[in-house]
């Protein structure tokens, strides 16, 4: 097996081999290839792998049986024989068994490689499995429904030249979307300003699930990736920060066939991906989750107390009752939303996991008072305000405590 420092790396001019363009002149070899450190190839997930090629195409998919055939079809066409390259579907053991279909294409063709995920869920962190196990020095992502247009794949390749990541853009000159409503595209439009604004992103088009990225550039920042959503893009270019990125427009047509995965989750995802940039990952976005259920929780017991108090006048058992309610009111959703990946399953792990919550929320109530009396007494600082100190440090204590202890484990699909 070589030594790591033996791959190959993208060099100028090779993509111009790829069928839209002239033909290099210059093959890659190892001769003329930058060294790779050890530590590079063995960045966290990375596979090292003896036989690099060109470039590596990621099709991320789930329930794509109707478009996977005509997606690898028309990549194949496109890439020749002039380069190396390879195709790798990275399936989340869709139900409609797309696995099946890439499967029976490999054997046909060595090209081709499938990688069927059964205990991982979710597009990002399928493009980086996919990443971590492509063999090529070049990496593409594209979708496998065909919106992406795929004979662009040369000119992302090319512009790779240039720049340790291209992107496939919509909104340059000469890019577009067809067939979108003006709420997509408005929402689109949207996300993307506040993409660029927020996290100072110069591209075009940060949201775009059609790019290409040297392997090196990919290893460089493979440690610091939390994949999550649907938009890694917009994450690799605020952790690389590219002092260029290359550009290339394209169409983004309606879909083929199947259906779309796009839901409100996305959206949520979007906004708690860039609150995690933008604190430099000091606020988690579980722990933001966790804060807002805290919040539902106040909603909650008030509207209880409420109630209670309406209907049976005993202030000291409806005041209980209703710190009792939203208690669980809290424990349910922080188990079914929050900590979704370590969710508790069965009456026995439930009712465990509500005496571990109960206890540990007990423990924050008698902190968030000590905090409270202590900051006012000593400090003699407005009780607002030492209340509020009071609740920011029983939260960040429940949180912990609840993470180590109430939901620890191993995390497991959703
Ligand atoms: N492995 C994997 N692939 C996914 C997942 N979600 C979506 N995909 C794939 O990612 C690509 C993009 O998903 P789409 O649903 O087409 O998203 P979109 O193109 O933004 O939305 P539409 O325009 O409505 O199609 C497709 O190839 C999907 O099959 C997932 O959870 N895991
Ligand atoms: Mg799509």
């Amino acid at each position: 097996m070589p030594h790591p420092s033996e791959v190959m790396q993208p060099n100028a001019g090779m993509w111009r081999a790829a069928p839209t363009s002239p033909t290099s002149d210059q093959p890659v070899t190892a001769a003329n290839s930058s060294a790779l450190s050890v530590a590079d190839a063995v960045v966290r997930g990375v596979v090292a792998s003896p036989h690099r090629i060109d470039a590596t195409i990621i099709l991320p998919t789930y329930n794509e049986r109707e478009n996977i055939a005509h997606a690898i079809a028309t990549i194949t066409q496109v890439m020749g024989d002039e380069v190396s390259w390879e195709i790798l579907v990275v399936d989340d053991d869709s139900p409609d068994r797309t696995w099946e279909v890439v499967e029976a294409l490999a054997q046909q063709d060595g090209r081709v490689r499938c990688y069927r995920r059964v205990d991982r869920k979710g597009l990002s962190s399928a493009i980086v499995d996919g990443m971590s196990l492509g063999r090529g020095a070049c990496l593409v992502v594209a979708d496998a429904d065909l919106q992406h247009d795929l004979s662009r794949i040369p000119e992302l390749l090319a512009a790779l030249d240039h720049a340790p990541i291209a992107v496939g853009t919509r909104y340059a000159n000469g890019g577009g979307t067809a067939g979108w409503s003006r709420r997509r595209l408005t929402l689109s439009r949207a996300a993307t300003l506040v993409c660029q604004v927020a996290l100072g992103i110069r591209c075009s088009d940060p949201m775009s699930g059609y790019f290409a990225i040297r392997r090196t550039a990919f290893q460089e920042v493979a440690q610091h990736l939390n994949p999550r959503g649907y938009k890694l893009l917009m994450e690799l270019l605020h952790v690389l920060r590219p002092a260029q990125v290359g550009e290339v427009p394209y169409i983004f047509s309606p879909r083929r066939a199947g259906e779309s995965k796009l839901s409100p989750q996305v959206a949520w995802d979007f906004v708690l991906s860039l609150a995690e940039l933008l604190s430099r990952r000091l606020v988690s976005a579980r722990f933001v989750k966790y804060a807002l259920v805290g919040f539902s929780g106040v909603a909650v017991q008030y509207c209880s107390f409420y109630l209670l108090w309406r209907n049976l006048v005993i202030d000291e058992s409806a005041t209980a009752a209703a710190i009792a309610t939203a208690a669980c009111s809290n424990y349910l959703i922080n188990n079914g939303w929050t900590f979704a990946d370590r969710r508790h399953r069965g009456s026995a792990e439930v009712v465990r996991g509500l005496l571990w919550f109960g206890l540990i929320s007990g423990t924050g109530a008698l902190i968030n008072q000590a905090v409270t009396w202590y900051l006012h007494d000593h400090h003699t600082l407005d009780l607002g305000l030492t209340m509020a100190a009071g609740i920011a440090v029983a939260t960040v204590w429940n949180y912990f405590l609840n993470l180590d202890l109430t939901w620890r484990g191993h995390a497991r699909p959703a």
